[in-house]
């Protein structure tokens, strides 16, 4: 026992997250429909509905409705944080960016579609994002959807997932990147939407600031726990399979934690993230907090 909360063994995650997933997949379907022959719409639909593990909704609902919030005044955001996410990873696939060839198993965007309808693709869901909070999300108070409104804002520009990005990009075929540094690129570049993504689920949940507060530093860990699981993850696989599923040549030079601290220091560190991320829920009645207690372990644990 290393003292850390434990799921309640009633729970069933793995019922749990496959209910949540064809939850999440039938309203994403509905909420980008094939309109007529339109290109655009088919682009956006390649992309978002081409599978994907969904943990930004599932986070987000999770969150809701560990405040006390329903599945359906969580369901507009989280689909806005699968729309958000899957543009990210549209324009991270481009030539001018990662140069990826194949996403979610499939070929990316541009190598469908072209460059100039992908990056159109990403902006259309980027816009359809806010527009489909403020359109779809019922029964909550005004005001709490505008801070959910302004909280995505924050944590998707120039001080969020774009800060990330740029830093990345900056830092590019140095190797001297120190572990201030890295860290910075991953709590903005995958922390921020975690991030996003469970407060705005407390938000919508009617959540209080403190567990609104609480469910944010749960979701920094989390962030960052799965970035370095991703870290570790790219050592140990094949790097035939390795080839087959990233960009060009960018990890030969890309910092990594198991770079900077090598493999076991880095294992370490994740399981600190893991312990810290825990801690911020033990104030939440454990049968409510289950699934996130169980995200965690998940994210944690995961082999892919
Ligand atoms: C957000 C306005 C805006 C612009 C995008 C290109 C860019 C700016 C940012 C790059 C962000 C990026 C690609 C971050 C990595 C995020 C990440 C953890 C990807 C892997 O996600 P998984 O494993 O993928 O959850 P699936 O396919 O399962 O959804």
């Amino acid at each position: 026992e290393d003292g850390g909360p434990r799921p309640p063994s009633s729970f069933d995650f793995k019922a749990y997250l496959a209910g949540k997933l064809v939850s999440v997949n039938e309203a994403l379907d509905a909420a980008v429909p094939l309109r007529s022959s339109m290109k655009i719409h088919e682009a956006m639909r390649y992309s978002l509905l081409a599978g994907g593990k969904r943990v930004c909704p599932i986070f987000c609902i999770a969150a809701c409705e560990l405040v006390g919030g329903t599945l359906p005044v969580a369901m507009p955001s989280a689909c806005a944080l699968e729309m958000i996410h899957t543009m990210s990873l549209i324009h991270d696939d481009l030539p001018c960016m990662d140069d990826g060839d194949l996403r979610r198993g499939k070929p990316t965007n541009h190598k469908v579609y072209g460059e100039a309808v992908a990056v159109l693709a990403g902006d259309a869901l980027l816009a359809l994002a806010f527009e489909h909070i403020a359109a779809e999300t019922k029964g909550v108070n005004p005001s709490q959807i505008v801070r959910a409104i302004r909280e995505l804002g924050r944590s998707i520009g120039a001080e969020g997932i774009v800060a990330g990005q740029v830093a990345d990009i900056c830092s590019e075929g140095m190797s001297n990147i120190s572990l201030k540094e890295l860290e910075f690129i991953h709590l903005h570049k995958t922390a921020c939407l975690l991030e996003a993504s469970v407060v705005l689920g407390a938000i919508m949940g009617g959540g209080t600031n403190e567990e609104i507060e609480k469910l944010r530093s749960f979701a920094r860990s989390t962030g960052l726990l799965f970035q370095v699981i991703d870290d570790i993850l790219d050592v140990t696989k094949s790097s035939l399979e390795l080839g087959k599923t990233t960009g060009k040549d960018v990890l030969a030079h890309k910092v990594t934690y198991p770079k900077l601290l090598g493999v076991e220091k880095s294992r370490e560190f994740a399981k600190k993230l893991n312990g810290d991320a825990q801690a911020q829920l033990a104030g939440f009645d454990p049968d409510k907090a289950a699934p996130l207690v169980a995200l965690a372990n998940y994210i944690a644990n995961r082999q892919s």
